[in-house]
């Protein structure tokens, strides 16, 4: 298998193309297995996810709490701890009133529910716990109140990533239920077109009922005709990477994992039809020759409704093995800059991607640069990790803090061993250069 690797790895490293950005990171947290969500509290302190259960306490720089706010390993769907997974606990969402209420929201893969057919593999759940604000900050796994659930017929693309928007209601992505090319293990495959099923998309529920989840009067299926009422738009694939924009319009960012070639950035707005599996990108899909374009591309959708394009693109590795600029394989979302340490990246859109060559361990940064003409896609660019000189892990997941600079979580394994998630800090190069003489 290394061997395999090794090869894999010289035929396919073509040498990424850096437009002249480049960064250092400063290790935050080190330790963890693999974080995939980071979430700054009003002190300063932060709540990392790690997927293999926890949810940690992030004192200061370097300095992690031993013991976990929260553990769901019991609540887990099983995982596969030597070698990839998905599965786990992804993300965390603190209300907008969580300095009063102390309510949060962790998305998690629940073991598959009894009502699931009995070949599928697990539930997508997302779950309020309260943190009383006594220290040491400890979470009762008992004050799980669920809020919604989504059946999943494969291990991957299971979505996970939650956020709150400014109008108070909770976001979450749903990935299109896995495998590949949206085959979805049901007779009519190709969950993202498909209305009556919550795979493949974005929802949209109000947390305010004592339990579950209520659907605002304002989403476009509301009223529940032929579509479930929860969602808020669609034909997604695997959305990992949600956030709204701290700034700005405050709109909605999501990123797409692609299939085969191309990855993909969307602004998600109200209703609208992101195209999934009928265009991979701004291009058409072919479920059955993925690597293969439809010669042309759709408009619309099944309802004759326009299908939506990315606001930012980049080739995928797989489909494009020798281009400088197929950034990797499989996109990971980030968020609109807003903080003060990059004044040149103001307004634009810091994401990654998880890795150039399946089990070679090194992502690479990204930089969508905003576009003020909406007809005219954002262009990306690489942006190069000068410290530590080179990014020898997998980037998986991103942060903001209250000043809005950015942290990259990375694991240097494909599996989930423990040890080898680490978080860091985004900074300029030339202060960490001059930090370290
Ligand atoms: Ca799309």
């Amino acid at each position: 298998m290394f061997i395999f690797t090794l090869i894999l790895a010289l035929v396919c490293m073509a040498p990424v193309l850096y437009a002249g950005q480049k960064v250092a990171l400063d290790l935050v947290a080190d330790g963890l297995t693999s974080p995939l969500s980071y979430t700054a509290l009003a002190d300063g302190r932060a709540l990392i996810v790690d997927q293999p259960g926890f949810l940690r306490l992030l004192e200061k720089p370097g300095q992690l709490r031993e013991s976990p706010v929260l553990s769901l390993v019991h609540r887990l769907s099983p995982l596969n701890h030597g070698g990839f997974d998905e599965r786990g606990m992804l993300c965390l969402a603190l209300h907008p009133d969580f300095k009063k209420n102390r309510r949060l929201f962790v998305a998690y893969t629940a073991p598959r529910r009894e009502s699931a057919p009995t070949n599928w593999d697990c539930t997508l759940r997302v779950s309020e716990f309260l943190l009383p604000a006594n220290e040491p900050l400890t979470i009762d796994p008992a004050s799980e109140i669920v809020r919604i659930e989504v059946d999943k017929p494969y291990a991957n693309h299971n979505g996970g990533r939650i956020a709150f928007g400014p109008d108070g209601y909770l976001y979450v992505g749903v990935g299109d239920g896995g495998n590949g090319n949206d085959d979805g293990k049901r007779p009519e495959s190709g969950n993202g077109q498909n209305l009556r099923t919550l795979l493949g998309k974005i929802l949209r529920i109000d947390v305010s009922p004592r339990t579950g989840h209520g659907i605002p009067k304002s989403n476009p299926f509301a009223n529940g005709v032929n579509a479930l009422p929860e969602i808020w738009a669609y034909g997604i694939r695997n959305p990992w990477g949600l956030s709204f924009d701290r700034g700005g319009a405050h709109a909605l960012y999501s990123t797409d994992v692609g299939q085969t070639l191309w990855e993909e950035v969307n602004r998600i707005e109200r209703g609208a039809n992101y195209g999934w599996r009928l265009r991979e990108g701004a291009i058409g899909f072919n479920p059955k020759m993925p690597g293969t374009p439809l010669a042309q591309t759709p408009s619309v959708g099944p309802s004759g409704e326009p299908l939506v394009g990315p606001i930012a693109v980049y080739k995928n590795r797989n489909g494009f093995k020798k281009d400088p600029e197929a950034y990797g394989i499989s996109v990971t979302g980030g968020y609109i800059y807003r903080g003060k340490a990059f004044p040149g990246w103001v307004g634009d859109y810091v994401y990654g991607d998880w890795g150039r060559v399946w089990g070679v361990p090194g992502g690479t940064l990204l930089l969508a640069r905003h576009s003020v003409n909406p007809k005219v896609q954002w262009p990306v660019e690489a942006i190069e990790v000068v410290a530590p000189a080179k990014l020898a892990a997998y980037v998986i997941g991103f942060g903001q803090d209250n000043e809005g600079e950015i942290y990259v979580m990375t694991n240097g394994n494909i599996g989930l061993t423990p040890g080898k998630g680490r978080v860091w800090k985004l900074v300029p190069s030339v202060i960490a250069q001059a930090s370290t003489q």
